[in-house]
């Protein structure tokens, strides 16, 4: 089976098939209201529980990236994800780290994760040169905005093209600076600055923006206002709408799929896998 280079592992890929990526939120409101220590058990449990599922990476973020959410300190950040990468560093799947400082990226590369996950795009200054020297996977994600304010009506003439100009500027940026072109991940980031009809013309639009850009695209749509918008479902009710807008993607061609339902996402895609 063809494998895809990821950080410290080749990851084995059926041509129809697509990696899964479980999010593992370390935000206090998580796991426990009990504590540092609470909070840090009730994430290695969930990624062991993720891990029997047939996770292959765990997306391991520190500050809520919802419409609204308000921006979390370096420091506390630090303490939200450096205990947890550590101690799953070996677990066996592979590492993200979903951060858009360049601090936590260094001290998440020195821990030996296998991604950088940042939502910014690398534009923070010194985000680059923080993850020039590794060898880690990089996803590279659109955003209109930032998070406290991105669902403020946003506006564009061509939703598609403007994310394919902006995901290119990006990958010559971190080109430029010396990163291998093998390292790079696009996400078109649905919900991040876009109304349902943006969400659903960049989803359609997928081929085309792996096509043109010449970079494996990973998508997270689990559980967001796009799949609530069409279903009619609040956020605890959208499972099945949620494996309906994975296996879109892909079908349309993403190689990753980010979401909060590793088990049913993974016997989705085996037997996806199986009828191709
Ligand atoms: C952190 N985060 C939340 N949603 C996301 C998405 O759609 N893609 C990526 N890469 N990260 C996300």
């Amino acid at each position: 089976m063809k494998t895809i280079p990821f950080g410290r592992f080749n990851l084995p890929l059926h041509p129809a098939g697509a990696l899964v990526m479980g999010i593992l939120n370390v935000t206090p409101d998580s796991f426990s209201d009990g504590g540092q220590h609470a909070a840090l058990e009730g994430a290695i449990a969930h990624a062991e529980l993720m891990m029997e599922q047939g996770v292959d990476i765990i997306d391991i973020g520190g500050e809520s990236t919802r419409p609204g959410s308000p921006a979390v300190p370096l420091e506390e950040e630090m303490r939200r994800v450096m205990p947890v990468i550590y101690a799953l560093r070996d677990c066996g799947a592979a590492i993200s780290v979903d951060t858009y400082k360049p601090q936590v990226m260094r001290e998440a590369i020195i821990a030996g994760v296998d991604m950088i996950n940042d939502i910014n795009a690398f534009r923070a200054d010194g985000a680059i040169e923080a993850v020039r020297d590794s060898d880690c996977a990089l996803c590279i994600m659109h955003m209109r905005g930032e998070p406290a304010t991105m669902q403020q009506q946003p506006v564009y003439d061509d939703v598609v093209l403007e994310v394919i100009d902006f995901l290119r500027e990006r990958i010559a940026a971190l080109t430029a600076a010396g990163i291998a072109r093998e390292r790079l991940w696009i996400d078109p980031g649905f919900g991040f600055g876009k109304t349902v009809e943006h969400n659903y013309a960049l989803i359609k639009a997928t081929r085309r923006l792996i096509d043109e850009l010449g970079v494996p695209l990973l998508a997270g749509l689990s559980r967001k206002s796009m799949v609530g918008a069409i279903t009619g479902k609040p956020v605890e009710q959208r499972l099945a709408g949620s494996l309906g807008g994975a296996l879109a993607a892909v079908a349309h061609g993403a190689k990753i799929v980010r979401v909060h339902d590793v088990a049913e996402t993974v016997d989705a895609l085996k037997v996806w896998q199986a009828a191709h």
